[in-house]
């Protein structure tokens, strides 16, 4: 073994509720904005699955956690769907699905298996959409007495805790470029979506401390692109960096530091697009700051200055400020048309050492995504080949950050069964495990029994 991790590493998978569950319309559960996406617009989506079956993990969580256990799983990272716990958003809680959470937890601790809870991983319901969705202050309300429900459910048995998931992609996705339900393309709007699911954030890990659960840990996931400049000529430098406070700062910086970048408060007053406050907010914010963070990394971002000044009259986007580039001979994942790069997981992590109070970490979701993989078939097994590399690289890169001291505590990757993806459904699998979607059989890829050795031996 030539990479050895930290003694108690978490290795393990991350997938969230409405990519595994399926039964959408099952044992009371309420509609979530995917739901009822998917039923106005299924020729947006690719494919003929959608989140109404998934990959049943609702019906088969017991065969999939042994599954999990067989291939080395410590720690399992999953989210809680509010409208299977709460249909209406707000109000009455549905006995099935609380019945439902507690045997999967209770099954995965009787496994040794490590519950990682994220609380809100896309699936905003509905019901919370029609009342205006994160523009709606109501709703941030309802999403931190949400939040207190769960704590008090489960608390008793789940120490880890994660208030958001990427929280920037629903405001990317939802409010700027129309790849999530609501299919708003408005800046504006944005910025009060992403303000107020700070808020939420902030306003719940306040309840979860004051619930005082033993040995509990809150925190946010993040999906960090580290922004590289095109060159060092200052306005390359100037846009990279802006586009580094758009994407990563805006929301790293009150979760971990407990204060929005004051960079990106002047750019949007001089902007005059500052979102609606409440008295009160800073310091929530301020008091609040998380005891973990969750890294999800996939890509970088290029950038250059803008070439052309975009007209003042036109829509406030992020993009008035830069451009993305591609860099010649950069590593591709061409079917998701993601960039490849290994040593961003390294710069990401010394950044959080040197500039974030080197707060606890652990990477909670990388990997790879991949069309057609039935071509690489061999003796009943998928020869996921590449899939290892790209574990292995990226481990190679967070092994040395841990040697520089950087407080990294684990390594889950994306994902343990291949899943329903949003708009791409299953046509990038990402699984340790394949999943045959007529029969719904799940078969370990060679990439599971590498995984399964790197956990055993705590390295490779
Ligand atoms: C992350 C999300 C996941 C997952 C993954 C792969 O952004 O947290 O939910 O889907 O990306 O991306 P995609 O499914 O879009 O290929």
């Amino acid at each position: 073994v030539t990479y050895t991790f930290p003694k108690g590493f978490w290795w393990g998978s991350a997938t969230s509720a409405a990519q595994i569950e399926g039964a959408s319309n099952v044992g009371g559960k309420g509609k979530s904005i995917w739901d009822h996406w998917y039923e106005q617009e299924p020729y947006r989506f690719y494919g003929n699955v959608g989140p109404t079956t998934a990959s049943d993990f609702y019906h088969r969580y017991k065969e999939d956690i042994r599954l999990m256990k067989a291939v080395g799983h410590n720690s399992f990272r999953m989210s809680l769907a509010w409208s299977r716990l709460i249909p209406e958003g707000r109000g009455k809680v549905n006995r099935e699905a609380v019945d439902f959470y507690d045997r999967v937890i209770d099954e995965l601790l009787s496994h040794d298996i490590e519950p990682f809870i994220t609380l809100f991983h896309f699936d905003l319901p509905m019901a919370m959409q029609y009342e205006g969705g994160w523009e709606s202050r109501r709703v941030v309300d309802a999403y931190v007495e949400y939040a207190n429900v769960c704590f008090k459910l489960f608390g008793d048995r789940v120490k880890k805790w994660f208030t958001f998931n990427e929280p920037i992609v629903p405001v990317e996705g939802g409010y700027l470029y129309d790849f999530h339900y609501p299919n708003v393309v408005d800046g504006r709007r944005a910025i009060q979506v992403a303000y107020h699911t700070i808020i939420a954030h902030a306003r719940a890990v306040e309840v979860f401390r004051s619930l005082a659960i033993e040995d509990g840990k809150i925190g946010i996931i993040l999906n960090l692109t580290p922004s590289y400049p095109r060159s060092q000529h200052p306005a390359d430098v100037k846009a990279s960096k802006i586009a580094d406070l758009f994407f990563n700062r805006s929301f790293l910086d009150p979760a971990v530091l407990g204060e929005f970048p004051p960079e990106l408060i002047d750019l949007l007053n001089e902007h005059g697009h500052v979102p609606v406050t409440q008295k009160g907010d800073a310091e929530t914010v301020q008091k609040n700051k998380v005891d973990i963070l969750g890294v999800n990394y996939y890509q970088p971002r290029r950038v250059k200055a803008k070439e052309h000044v975009p007209h003042p009259d036109s829509p406030f986007m992020p993009e008035w400020f830069f451009d993305h580039y591609e860099m010649p001979g950069r590593k591709m994942n061409p079917y998701r048309g993601w960039e490849i790069y290994e040593k961003g997981l390294y710069d990401i992590m010394l950044n959080l050492r040197d500039n974030y109070g080197n707060v606890e970490s652990f990477v909670s979701e990388n990997g790879m995504g991949v069309q057609n993989e039935e071509r690489y078939l061999k003796d009943g097994q998928i020869q996921d080949d590449y899939r290892i590399e790209f574990f292995r690289e990226h481990l190679k890169w967070l092994h040395k950050a841990i040697q520089e001291g950087c407080n990294v505590k684990g390594y889950h990757v994306w994902t343990f069964m291949d899943n329903w993806s949003w708009m791409n459904a299953y046509k990038n699998r990402y699984g340790l495990v394949y999943v045959d979607l007529e029969t719904q059989k799940r078969t370990p890829k060679k990439s599971a029994e590498w995984m399964r050795a790197v956990s055993e031996q705590n390295g490779f």
